[in-house]
C-alpha cells in the first residue's frame, strides 16, 4: 500500500502493476486487447502504481480517441482525482499536455474538482495547456479549445506558478511554433485578449472600463483572490429573513416589514473598506452570478 491509501479509498493498488493486464496492453499498444479488458474486466482501470499513476494516465500519450474516451466513460470520479506522487500532476495536466481536447472535455463533464490543482511546479492544467513544450507544440485551435473550455469549467487565469507566472504569462512566453507564421502574433493577441476577458468576473465588467482597469491592475500588483458565493435565507414566515438581509446591507429596520411575496434575490458585493466587512447592494449586474436569495 502506498502512503495515499486510506481505509475508505476504494482505489486498488492490486493487482501488482507488473501483472496488470490493462497496463501491459496499453504499454504494448495492443488496443483491441484494451477494448476487450474494458468490456470484461473494467475494474482494472481503478488501479494505480506506487507512484500514483493510473492506467488512464499511461494511455493519454498514445491511445486512439475511442479507447481513451471509453476509458474515461468507464473510470470513476476517484480515478480522475489521483495525483502522481513525484510531479503532483493529475489526469487533466496529462490530457492538456498532449492536447487531448475531447477527452479533457469528457473528464471535466464528470468532475472539475482538480481544475486548479497545482503540480510541484505550481502549474495548473491551464498553465500546462498554454505553456510551450519542448518538442510538442500545439496549434492555435488546440490552445483556444483547451483554454476556453478550462476557463468555462472554472480554471483561474490568475494563479501564479512557482516562477510567479500566470497561465497567460506562460502563453506570452510560448513561441507557438505551430501557428502559421504570417498570422502568429495577431492570433496570439486575439486569444490572449479573449482569455483575459473571459477571466474578468461579470460584476467587474458591468461596472465599466475603469473597474476593469482597476481589476487588472490589482491582479498585476495585488494578492487578493476574488471570491464569490451565494447565500440562501430560508425560514418560516415572519421569522425575520428580510430584516436580517436588510441589516447586513446597512438598511434601516422596519417594524412593519411587509411579508415577502415569493422569492427575492438581491445582488450584493463586499466593499473594499478598511476591514472588508461592509456589504452594499449592487444593482444592474448579472443577478444569476452573485446573489442572496430570501424565501
Ligand atoms: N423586535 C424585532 N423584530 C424583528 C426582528 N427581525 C424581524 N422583526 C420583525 O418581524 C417581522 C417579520 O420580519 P421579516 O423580516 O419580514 O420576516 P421574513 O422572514 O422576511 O417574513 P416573510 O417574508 O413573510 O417570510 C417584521 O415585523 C419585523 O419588523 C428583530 O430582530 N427584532
Ligand atoms: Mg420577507
Amino acid at each position: 500500500m502506498d502512503s495515499s491509501s486510506s481505509s475508505n479509498d476504494k482505489f486498488m493498488d492490486i493487482p501488482p502493476w507488473s501483472n496488470n493486464k490493462l497496463v501491459k496492453a496499453i504499454v504494448t499498444e495492443d488496443w483491441p486487447a484494451v477494448r476487450n479488458i474494458l468490456e470484461n474486466e473494467p475494474h482494472l482501470i481503478e488501479t494505480r502504481n506506487e507512484n500514483g499513476e493510473t492506467p488512464l494516465m499511461y494511455a493519454v500519450s498514445n491511445a486512439p480517441d475511442d479507447v481513451l474516451e471509453n476509458m474515461i466513460e468507464t473510470a470513476t470520479v476517484e480515478n480522475f482525482e489521483q495525483k502522481t506522487h513525484f510531479g503532483g500532476s493529475t489526469i487533466l495536466h496529462e490530457l492538456v499536455f498532449y492536447a487531448r481536447v475531447s477527452a479533457m472535455r469528457r473528464v471535466l463533464e464528470k468532475t472539475n474538482r482538480n481544475i486548479n490543482t497545482q503540480d510541484i511546479w505550481g502549474r495548473t492544467p491551464l498553465h500546462v495547456s498554454l505553456r510551450g513544450h519542448w518538442g510538442l507544440t500545439h496549434s492555435y485551435e488546440q490552445h483556444k479549445d483547451m483554454a476556453i473550455r478550462l476557463i468555462t469549467f472554472g480554471a483561474s487565469a490568475t494563479v501564479k506558478d512557482g516562477d510567479r507566472k500566470t497561465p497567460l504569462d506562460l502563453y506570452d512566453d510560448n513561441e507557438c511554433e505551430e501557428y502559421e507564421e504570417t498570422t502568429r502574433s495577431e492570433k496570439k493577441k486575439e486569444l490572449r485578449d479573449l482569455l483575459e476577458e473571459l477571466s474578468i468576473p461579470s460584476e467587474i465588467l458591468a461596472r465599466g472600463p475603469d473597474a476593469v482597469k482597476a481589476f487588472k491592475d490589482a491582479l498585476e500588483n495585488g494578492e487578493i483572490t476574488v471570491v464569490n458565493s451565494r447565500l440562501m435565507f430560508l425560514g418560516n414566515e415572519g421569522s425575520g429573513k428580510t430584516s436580517c438581509v436588510k441589516a447586513m446591507l446597512g438598511k434601516e429596520f422596519n417594524e412593519n416589514e411587509p411579508s415577502t411575496n415569493g422569492i427575492v434575490t438581491t445582488t450584493v458585493f463586499q466593499t473594499v473598506g478598511k476591514d472588508y466587512n461592509k456589504w452594499e447592494e449592487q444593482k444592474n449586474v448579472d443577478s444569476k452570478s452573485y446573489s442572496n436569495i430570501c424565501l
